[in-house]
């Protein structure tokens, strides 16, 4: 069809028209797109508190048995030029542990600390660097107190930063990541291992030593880190971060709670003991649906009789504790952890007694968070 054909239908000449001017501006508008401003990076701090991925090995084949808590928050950043691509990132060291050493303390200053970080107007997220073996204990701790709906990711290694394939530094980058994706915001305190995203409340460490430890049984990861990007496919349903009502601003110490662990033949003495030494709080990490051993349940009613505050979990590692199933918790005034395991029922309970002692409210905690 030639032009004069092509102006004769209506239709046509409006295409002819179309096509002649895009084909004028096109190359202005390319040339705009390259020289337009480059898109504003978010601004992460990265928070350092230890763990392995600021470990040294002897060797570079070293994967067990290496110091961790030894390679300061500027050297980790330096290790990874590629974070200046993703975010603009200051790095700040709170602490520096192996995390099997944490503290209630350690968590408290933690806590203060990224809030009022979060609290700056210069601040898009947070990146923690931490030991492996706490690091679900901390991140749901976060996941309660944080009170924000900034990212905050979690983030560690499996190897030290001395190894061949240490995954550190990856780790790093895509926690980096996470953290300047506008997809992470209100999604509650995050963990980024192993290229996937998991949820503080609900991920915890599986194996000893491997890079795919961290996982969320039944329920699943949350996405994953693949490409450069952020890719979600769930998002965290009970209450954390800024809908939480828990506040750790004028709190110098938590309620002293600790967990009895159940099995074949077990005794009363450790509960004993723990009442003894002034625990306000005890979890038993049961057997099966939160069972307690017939030896040991007189343990904990004596101690729920002294205003000791009783929560039934599982050592299973998923599924509900229903409540009055194994046991008739209304009778005995215990509580439920839901499906929470015993060192996260922990936590929410330390929370849950800086409020009240009163077990229903407690239940309902346990229900909400
Ligand atoms: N000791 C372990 C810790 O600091 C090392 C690690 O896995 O990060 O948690």
């Amino acid at each position: 069809m030639n032009r004069a054909s092509l102006m004769s239908k209506p239709w046509a000449a409006t295409a002819l028209v179309c096509a002649l001017a895009l084909s004028a501006v096109g190359p202005v508008l390319a040339q705009a797109a390259e020289t337009a401003a480059p898109a504003k990076l978010a601004n992460i701090v990265i928070v350092a508190t230890g763990g392995t991925i600021a470990g040294t090995g002897a060797t570079s084949t070293t994967t067990v048995g290496y110091t961790a808590a030894k390679v300061g928050v500027e050297r980790l950043i330096e290790a990874v030029p590629e974070l200046k691509k993703v975010a603009n990132v200051r790095g700040e060291q709170v602490f520096q542990v192996a995390s099997e050493n944490m503290t209630d303390d350690l968590w408290l200053k933690l806590g203060k600390r990224v809030n009022q970080l979060l609290a700056q107007s210069d601040v898009d997220g947070i990146v923690i660097t931490h030991g492996t073996d706490t690091l679900e204990e901390t991140a749901y701790f976060l996941d309660l107190v944080v009170k924000s709906s900034k990212p905050v990711v979690l983030v560690g290694a499996m190897r030290p930063s001395t190894a061949i394939s240490a995954d550190g530094p990856i780790n790093l980058y895509n926690a980096t990541l996470l953290a300047a994706s506008p997809a992470a915001v209100g999604k509650g305190v995050l963990v980024a291992l192993n290229d996937q995203i998991n949820a503080g409340r609900d991920v915890t460490k599986v194996n000893t030593s491997t890079l795919d430890t961290f996982r969320t049984p039944d329920l699943g990861f949350l996405g994953y880190l693949q490409d450069n990007q952020a890719h979600f496919y769930r998002t965290p349903v009970r209450k954390h971060t800024l809908a939480t009502e828990f506040d750790i601003v004028k709190l110098e110490t938590l309620p002293k709670v600790d967990i009895v662990y159940g099995y074949a033949n077990a005794s009363r003495v450790p509960v004993d003991a723990l009442v003894a030494a002034g625990a306000k709080g005890i979890i038993h990490a049961g057997v099966g649906d939160g069972s307690v051993h017939k030896n040991v349940m007189p343990g904990l009613t004596d101690a729920r009789k002294k205003g000791v505050v009783v929560v039934r979990s599982s050592r299973v590692g998923s599924g509900i504790i229903a409540r009055n199933g194994e046991a008739n918790d209304d009778e005995l005034d215990l509580v439920v952890s839901d499906s929470l395991n015993p060192q996260k029922a922990r936590i929410l309970l330390m929370l849950g007694l800086t409020k009240t002692n009163d077990t229903k409210e407690l239940q309902r905690m346990f229900r909400a968070y």
